[in-house]
């Protein structure tokens, strides 16, 4: 849709539907008529997330996100000697299972030059919505090294033909004017520490049988060769560029979406990898470069592509010991989740116990039929919840959302694939909207600290409530609780040392309960 079109319809409907809310988390809502609320912020205003703070024993805090307009509303109230319900959860803290790593989202080209088009203090807004103490603490972030689809343009670090060496190597604009000064003040304005990770959609086209870094095409040459020699440096070279502007990479995916550019022809960013050939690179080419330059301790992930290849391309690459030995961790995308049974990854854990798995891209309106940006959206909150709790029920250790912010549009991105965001920028109003999105992720990202472990919660009945449980360092317990039924549903949750917690699930909604186990 044009987007002039779109704006007056968007402003349109907004008068149709405006309506001005009060509520528990200083929400200033704005219905757009999709069903939910978002909250609007600006210069001056921005609603913030509650604090963290670990409730006194024999009490718990709920904080509270519904379809009909909550947003981390929050009450404490104290534990019960017995359950009022019929279906009781048991928290069973002996029987742990993966350590949790955060929760985050990317900074992509598009994200940086979002929140650049508002002024200084809506900037400041957005950036502490989502790192600072007052927001929701997001502790991952990812980087793409070099352009993506949500770029305005393709570039690499290095598009001089032949320069194996990568003597012309150097961040981009895009790099210095929408990607660094941002996460710069993420990590300046957050107390816990970001895990960041980089990312290539492609090589520079003469590195490429197509010469193109779009459409199907992969590295020249094999694994081992001048062409995979000089793409592993690449990946040393960016790590060492960015470390000179203050930022020190957690990880490293060695390709985004492999199976793009090979099975699949895009039209934008892409480089195809088979996972022998991924197998074989790491081994002969990307391990060695990196702990040579100073960087065995940078975090290696294989795949980052779809669930769907799971236990697959991970078998191929992992029964490798001269590749494995590199590798740390499975990154994995959402896409198509719905079709794909979450054992695959369970099945994945039990071949490769000592190899993580981390959730590194997802993001809602993708497809070409739907609403890219749907403002307001529940659908959609609820989507995320269910594909993060459905992940960290079987072994993920974190879960990383697409771009931080995008416009009215879903954009930029130069080849039209918009999709929607957690926050999306009215530039010309120089507002920022708070989807659902942003609160489903708030959940997790502030409540389930890094360094948790996740925790049995048993169900005496079939129930149809979606759920999970932590213990975090600080010896307290996050339970998550996600309804997505249109009816409201009674519960009790027992912890042997506390008591019980009678409590009710609303319709359409995420629940997040914390208390200090005895
Ligand atoms: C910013 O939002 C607040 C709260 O809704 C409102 O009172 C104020 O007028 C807004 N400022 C601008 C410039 O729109
Ligand atoms: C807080 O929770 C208690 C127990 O569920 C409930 O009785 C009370 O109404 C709640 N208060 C608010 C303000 O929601
Ligand atoms: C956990 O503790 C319960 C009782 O407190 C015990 O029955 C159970 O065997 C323990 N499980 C594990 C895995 O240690
Ligand atoms: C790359 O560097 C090596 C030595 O470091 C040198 O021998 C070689 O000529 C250089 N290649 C090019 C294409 O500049
Ligand atoms: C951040 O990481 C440093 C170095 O590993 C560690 O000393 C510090 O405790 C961490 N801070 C938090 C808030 O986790
Ligand atoms: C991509 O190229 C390879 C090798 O040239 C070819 O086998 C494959 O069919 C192509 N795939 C697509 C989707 O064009
Ligand atoms: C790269 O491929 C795209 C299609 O995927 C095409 O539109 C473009 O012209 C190609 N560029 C070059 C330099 O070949
Ligand atoms: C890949 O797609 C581009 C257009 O997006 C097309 O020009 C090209 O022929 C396709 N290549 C193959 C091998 O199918
Ligand atoms: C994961 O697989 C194990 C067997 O390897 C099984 O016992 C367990 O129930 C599975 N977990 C889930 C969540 O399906
Ligand atoms: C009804 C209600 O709870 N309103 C609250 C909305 O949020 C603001 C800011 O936190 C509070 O001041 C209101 O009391």
């Amino acid at each position: 849709m044009d987007s002039t079109v779109l704006f007056v319809s968007l402003l349109l409907s907004c008068q149709l539907h405006f309506s001005l809310g009060e509520n528990s988390s200083g929400c200033e809502a704005r219905d757009y008529g999709k069903g939910s609320v978002v909250c609007v912020c600006n210069a001056t205003y921005c609603d913030t997330a509650p604090a963290r703070v670990k409730p006194q024993t024999g009490s718990y805090t709920l904080y509270q996100s519904t379809k009909s307009g909550d947003r981390f509303r929050t009450n404490q109230s104290v534990f019960s000697q017995s359950p009022s319900s019929s279906v009781v959860l048991s928290l069973k803290v002996n029987q742990s299972y993966q350590t949790i790593l955060g929760f985050g989202g990317a900074f992509t080209d598009a994200a940086g030059i979002n929140i650049k088009s508002l002024s200084p203090k809506a900037q400041d807004k957005l950036l502490h919505s989502y790192y600072a103490p007052e927001g929701i603490e997001y502790t991952v972030g990812r980087i793409p090294m070099g352009s993506c689809d949500f770029s305005t343009r393709e570039y690499s670090y290095d598009d001089t033909s032949l320069d194996f060496n990568l003597t012309k190597f150097s961040l981009a604009q895009e790099d210095l004017l929408y990607k660094i000064p941002f996460i710069q003040k993420a990590i300046s304005i957050s107390q816990r520490n970001i895990s960041i990770f980089g990312s290539p959609w492609s090589a520079p086209a003469w590195m490429k049988t197509n010469g193109n870094m779009s459409g199907n095409g992969t590295l020249i040459g094999k694994p081992g060769g001048q062409y995979y020699k000089t793409w592993a440096n690449y990946f040393v070279r960016f790590l060492q560029e960015y470390e000179k502007n203050g930022i020190h990479l957690w990880g490293l995916t060695a390709q985004n979406e492999p199976t793009d550019g090979n099975i699949v022809n895009f039209s934008f960013q892409c480089m195809g990898w088979t996972p022998s050939q991924q197998r074989d690179f790491i081994a002969l080419d990307l391990g060695p470069a990196l702990e040579k330059a100073g960087y065995g301790h940078v975090h290696l992930m294989i795949l980052d592509d779809l669930r769907l290849l799971l236990p697959y391309w991970a078998e191929i690459v992992l029964k490798s010991p001269e590749a494995a030995k590199y590798i740390s961790g499975i990154a994995v995308h959402w896409y198509i989740d719905a079709l794909v049974t979450a054992d695959q990854l369970n099945k994945t854990h039990s071949l490769f116990p000592n190899k993580f798995m981390l959730a590194t891209e997802a993001c809602e309106g993708n497809l070409p039929w739907q609403e890219h940006v749907a403002l307001g959206d529940w659908y959609r909150a609820e989507s995320y919840a269910h594909d993060i709790i459905q992940d960290l029920n079987n072994w993920v250790v974190g879960w990383t959302d697409w771009n931080i912010a995008l416009d009215m549009q879903g954009g930029p991105n130069w080849v039209k694939n918009f999709v929607d965001s957690p926050i999306i920028v009215n530039s010309e109003s120089d507002e920022f909207y708070k989807q659902p999105m942003f609160y489903a992720m708030g959940h997790f990202s502030k409540f389930v600290l890094p360094d948790s472990k996740r925790v049995k919660l048993e169900a005496n009945s079939q129930m149809d409530l979606e759920t999970t449980a932590f213990v975090a360092p600080d010896s307290s317990v996050v339970v998550q609780v996600l309804n997505r039924m249109n009816d409201d549903k009674s519960i009790s949750i027992y912890d042997p040392g506390n008591g019980y917690i009678n409590t009710v699930v609303p319709a359409h909604s995420i629940q997040t309960y914390l208390w200090a186990l005895k």
